[in-house]
């Protein structure tokens, strides 16, 4: 049975779920999206991601057609319409058709796109013995040229990453900033435990605010674990204890090498497994 998709208020089986080829997303990557995931139909931390995306559409100076409300609303109705109950959402809005050229005021209405379907997961072996990442030579996007607080359309930096930590033989790779201190994964955000303290790079530290980052930070309070948002250099992830990813796709993923050195024991580590575990009673508790 074919999907359905929202598209500009309607829902419609996804081969008709067209946009132009003039429209600016695809012209010049001139959009912002969002990726969320349903657990037991139940979108996880659905107006956070929406109060993101249009956090991002405003720093792109992005009038969004609806609002965070409505939003919210129609990422529902494309979530029940499926019939999801574990699934993964990929809101999308674009600056719409222009014409051949970058101005944006030629562009005539955003087109905001909502695609709900199955999730595609890390396999579980990743999970259980942990990943293993290199160091990406592509820096993370410097935040006065773009902002990695923005989920624009143009994922290329990361893109280029993810290329490189592939031909690698990984499925992620860590990205430094400009200041060549620790910012983030391609998909993904990082952090470290040391001496009982969950180490992870502060929002200035030029990534995106990752929804399971915040998630992970208020678990982690809530059981008496110290927290600390601070820069962090490559040494700071080798010689930490223990370590992990989050993301909404992996959720939190152990990480237990990078760049060939064994990270603590090179086995996912007790609070990172503990952590796991309660941002999975999170997650499938529904809030
Ligand atoms: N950093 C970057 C650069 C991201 O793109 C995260 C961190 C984690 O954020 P959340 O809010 O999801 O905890 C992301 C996540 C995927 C995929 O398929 C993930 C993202 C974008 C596109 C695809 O894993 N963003």
């Amino acid at each position: 049975m074919s999907r359905l998709v929202y598209i500009n208020g309607a829902l419609v089986p996804a081969e008709q779920a067209t946009v132009s080829v003039f429209d600016h997303g695809l012209l010049y990557g001139d959009g912002v999206f969002e990726g969320l995931r349903s657990y037991g139909g139940k979108i996880f931390r659905l107006e956070e991601h929406v109060r993101r995306l249009y956090e991002s559409a405003r720093a792109i100076c992005l009038t969004i057609p609806l609002t965070q409300a409505e939003m919210c609303a129609a990422t529902q109705q494309a979530v029940a319409a499926n019939k999801i109950q574990d699934g993964y959402i990929r809101s999308i809005v674009t600056r719409g058709v222009g014409t051949l050229g970058l101005d944006p005021n030629h562009c005539a209405s955003p087109q905001v796109i909502i695609i709900a379907d199955a999730i595609t997961l890390y396999p579980a072996e990743l999970y259980e013995q942990g990943l293993e990442i290199i160091t990406s030579s592509v820096i993370r996007n410097h935040p006065a040229a773009l902002s990695p607080r923005i989920k624009s359309l143009n994922y290329l930096n990361n893109i280029l990453a993810k290329i490189e930590g592939l031909q690698a033989g990984c499925v992620e790779a860590l990205m430094l900033n400009h200041k060549g201190e620790v910012a983030e994964c391609t998909g993904d955000n990082i952090f470290v435990i040391r001496d009982g303290v969950l180490l992870t790079p502060p929002l200035d530290a030029g990534i995106l605010g990752g929804i399971t980052r915040d998630a992970v930070i208020e678990i982690a309070q809530a059981a008496g674990i110290e927290v600390r948002e601070v820069a962090l250099t490559k040494h700071d992830i080798y010689v930490a204890d223990e370590g992990f990813l989050t993301g909404t796709a992996a959720e939190v993923i152990p990480l237990v090498k990078l760049d060939g050195r064994t990270i603590g024991t090179g086995k996912p580590g007790p609070l990172t497994l503990d952590l796991q575990q309660r941002f999975h009673a999170l997650t499938r508790g529904g809030s």
